[in-house]
């Protein structure tokens, strides 16, 4: 396989989460975190879900990426009382460096439906939420960890499917760009679901890694068998460097899908859902090396987290799979 568990799996189970009084005691499930590496920390955002579905975001520190320290300080974002629609749920964050700042992406849950939501970071004591984005209902929004030709660039998953049951979902990632994070204009569809196969639908996971072949992506998944059941699975897909709305290559075999218990069966069985991923070693021009190691941290069965290595050039060679 392209990725290997880790031994440890799951390295986060509810289990692993502190008490904080009086809503987030004994809570259910730990899952879908962003990451991101500070120096020789490993730092993970993690989704943590109460029993009363509410939702609440962690900080988690580790010096090896496999053993980590939760906070039992839930992550403020400042400014998010001042939205103008009623927040359910802030969740999945995907954690992305530009110019040494960090941004999160966010799922917004409201009463007019997804959004994105956007947060920025400068030490991870302290978050500023930016806002939500208000065009169309969407989940899984990532941004590019540089500009391009100077603009921040965005990809994510309008929700323009509606089944008879469930929230809307999607068919496609989608592309656009923004001069301030707020504004953004569309730059049409990236790539669609292969309907009949492993990803039908699909959607985003980390944040897109620059190396010299292309924007190595990592994306979700579903097989949806005709509406029997949804399995959530991995794959991979190299973007063009100057324009990331073109693929270069998709790999044809998803590169992890549930097999462990702990992948297999859970609140939501059948799902490994990529969210954090970060690559140990880039060269002086900010290119992942390609012998470089990577982590991807990921939700399993939407009850823990788990970890799963690889090399660049592992990921990029499935792309041409
Ligand atoms: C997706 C998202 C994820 C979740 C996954 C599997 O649509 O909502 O947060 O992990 O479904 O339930």
């Amino acid at each position: 396989m392209v990725f290997r568990r880790s031994k440890h799996n799951p390295i986060l189970t509810r289990r692993d989460i502190p008490n904080i009084p009086p809503h987030f005691t004994d809570v259910t499930s730990v899952f879908n975190p962003g990451a991101v590496k500070r120096g020789d920390r490993y730092l993970l955002l993690l989704r943590v879900q109460s029993r009363g579905r509410e939702t609440s975001l962690l900080r988690a520190e580790s010096r090896n990426g496999v053993k980590f320290n939760v906070s039992a300080r839930p992550v403020e974002l400042h400014g998010l009382e001042n939205e103008e629609h009623k927040i359910y749920h802030v969740y999945d964050p995907r954690i992305t460096a530009i110019e040494d700042e960090f941004f999160i992406t966010l799922a917004v849950d409201t009463n007019v439906g997804c959004r994105m939501g956007i947060a920025r970071t400068a030490d991870f004591e302290s978050f500023q939420f930016v806002g939500v984005v208000p065009d169309v209902d969407t989940r899984n929004a990532v941004l590019f960890p540089e500009r391009i030709d100077g603009w921040y660039v965005r990809l994510d998953r309008p929700n323009t499917e509606y089944s008879s049951f469930g929230p809307p979902t999607g068919l496609e990632i989608a592309i656009a760009i923004s001069e301030d994070l707020v504004k953004w204009e569309p730059r049409g569809t990236v790539m669609r679901g292969r309907i009949h196969y492993w990803d039908e639908l699909i959607g985003s996971g980390p944040p897109p890694v620059k190396t010299r072949e292309g924007w190595l992506h990592i994306y979700h998944g579903v097989a949806t068998h005709f509406g029997a059941a949804n399995i959530y699975q991995i794959g991979v897909v190299l973007l063009d460097l100057e324009d990331p709305s073109k693929v270069v290559a998709r790999g044809r075999n998803n590169v992890l899908e549930p097999r462990e218990q702990y992948e297999l069966v859970g609140q939501v069985s059948n799902v490994v859902f990529p969210t954090g991923l970060i690559v140990e070693r880039y060269d002086d021009d900010g290119f992942a090396k390609m012998d470089s190691d990577v982590l991807l941290y990921y939700g399993a069965a939407d009850t823990c987290v788990c970890l799963a290595t690889s090399t660049v050039r592992e990921l990029v060679d499935a792309c041409g799979e």
